[in-house]
């Protein structure tokens, strides 16, 4: 996962005014821990333990609604408004997910969150749980750390000795099971459908959307699916208010966001900072562009968001709307720095393999348009392109875009368009111009 970017170890203290990575130490995430900084505050809020009066599911959604939290995963999809989609008087078993198949090149914040604040995840699950009326949940955690799926199964059995978790949770009527669950490394069980099909025990595909997971999701019951560090952000939400949680970030944009800086940087690791911090002040805290280098590129969203040159990169501030105004996707926040060493051919050769090899090879334009696009590209990058490669390689990308049963195939089909769109002459100089006089070969015979 990190072979094309360099990031090992992501635990990192530098962050502004951090809600999920605050007062982290590496060895202070169990569950008295998590108490001493305020954790399972929200829980009890809630459930009116202590002084309050509690709070109404629909209280609960509209507070998240109010603080503008966005789907952490990739699509920054509005939390509430997912929340609010499940079916409340459903008369069967309904299902909370925690998607924590953490497989996106550059993304490495959610086994940080489950390794260093695992409780933050329970808690928030719990909240969501209740805000849906769910009994029953799971967290899907990356097969490839096995490590971080035992610590975070031992912050369970504490959550569950301590009546956080089970039945009545804290004396109360609300019931919430939650499990741990473990992938075997499959990038595409990220995807919401293949997850829930992986955790069905079965082959890891995705399923055509809609139905959507919130009518038809594990075992064909409504359930709600949420990447691991949004339900992270759910306790600090219920604690402070919606309000403060909008404040916190921008517009449309709440609170804050966790990014892992990867690549050509001097300190990279995860970073927490408000939504809508110039992308100028996350590279600072990254210890800037290494040594010696310029600033060339950088993939804002994970490698399947389209790269950006710096020129554009410095105007943009990190959040959802602004990276997408730019042309690309805040995605899952794995920031992927570039240094003018790179060359463009060659890093999209190393993206365009990652596709192939992780198609699951349900529909023909992914499964083998992915491959035509890596042996474009690779020939390309062993001197050996043709003068029609280029119009070729963008003709292969639109045929696989929007025509796939998920979103891999545009991942693989986005990072190519930008490529050559914003770095084509370096393509173009790696075409050798004996091949710029050759007659182009017919399509079929020229993938
Ligand atoms: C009910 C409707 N539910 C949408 C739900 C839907 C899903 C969420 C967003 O892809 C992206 C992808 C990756 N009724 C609904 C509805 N929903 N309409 O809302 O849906 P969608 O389809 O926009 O996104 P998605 O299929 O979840 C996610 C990109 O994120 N990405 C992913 C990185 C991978 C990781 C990782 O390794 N953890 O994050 C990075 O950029 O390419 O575009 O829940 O059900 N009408
Ligand atoms: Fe499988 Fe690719 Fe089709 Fe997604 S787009 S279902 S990964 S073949």
């Amino acid at each position: 996962q990190f072979a094309a970017t360099g990031v090992q170890t992501c635990f990192h203290g530098r962050h502004i005014n951090p809600q999920i990575l605050a007062d982290l130490d590496g060895n202070n995430w169990r569950l008295k821990d998590y108490e001493a900084r305020g954790g399972y505050q929200a829980l009890r809020k809630i459930l009116a333990q202590g002084d309050g009066q509690g709070m109404t599911p629909d209280q609960v959604i509209a507070e998240v609604k109010a603080g503008s939290l966005r789907g952490r995963g990739g699509a920054g999809f509005p939390t509430g408004l997912k929340w609010s989609f499940m079916p409340r008087q459903f008369p069967g078993q309904k299902y909370l997910v925690c998607n924590s198949d953490e497989g996106e090149p550059g993304t490495c914040k959610d086994r940080d969150i489950m390794q260093y604040n695992p409780h933050s995840v329970i808690e928030g699950m719990a909240i969501a749980a209740y805000a849906m009326g769910i009994s029953v949940g799971y967290n899907y955690i990356h097969g490839e750390i096995f490590a971080t799926y035992q610590r975070f199964e031992e912050a369970l059995d504490e959550a569950r000795a301590a009546g956080l978790l089970g039945d009545k949770i804290l004396g109360s009527a609300f019931t919430f099971q939650l499990h741990a669950s473990h992938g075997f490394g499959a990038y595409i069980c990220g995807e919401e459908t293949a997850l829930l099909e992986s955790l069905e025990g079965k082959k890891g595909q995705p399923r055509f959307k809609p139905p959507f997971p919130a009518s038809f999701g594990l075992y064909g019951k409504p359930t709600t699916i949420n990447n691991t560090e949004t339900f992270a952000a759910v306790p600090w939400i219920i604690r402070n208010g919606g309000q403060a949680y909008l404040e916190c970030g921008k517009p449309n944009n709440g609170g804050t966001k966790i990014y892992s800086v990867s690549g050509d940087v001097e300190l990279p690791g995860n970073y927490e900072v408000p939504m809508g911090t110039p992308f100028s002040t996350l590279l600072e805290l990254a210890g800037g562009v290494r040594k010696g280098r310029t600033l060339k590129a950088v993939i804002p969203g994970g490698s399947s968001a389209p790269v950006l040159p710096a020129s554009i990169m410095m105007e943009c501030t990190m959040d959802y709307d602004s990276i997408a105004k730019a042309g690309s996707m805040l995605g899952s926040g794995a920031v992927i720095v570039m240094d003018d060493s790179r060359c463009m051919v060659e890093s999209l050769k190393r993206l365009s393999y990652f596709y192939m090899h992780e198609s699951c090879g349900q529909c023909t334009p992914c499964r083998e348009g992915t491959g035509w696009l890596w042996r474009m590209v690779d020939r390309i990058h062993k001197g050996q392109g043709r003068q029609t490669d280029l119009d070729l390689l963008n003709s292969v990308a639109d045929n696989i875009q929007g025509r796939t049963i998920c979103a891999l195939g545009d991942a693989a089909a986005m990072p190519v368009r930008a490529m050559i769109k914003h770095f084509r002459h370096e393509f173009e100089a790696m075409i050798k111009p004996k091949t710029l006089s050759a007659s182009p070969a017919p399509v079929q015979a020229s993938l």
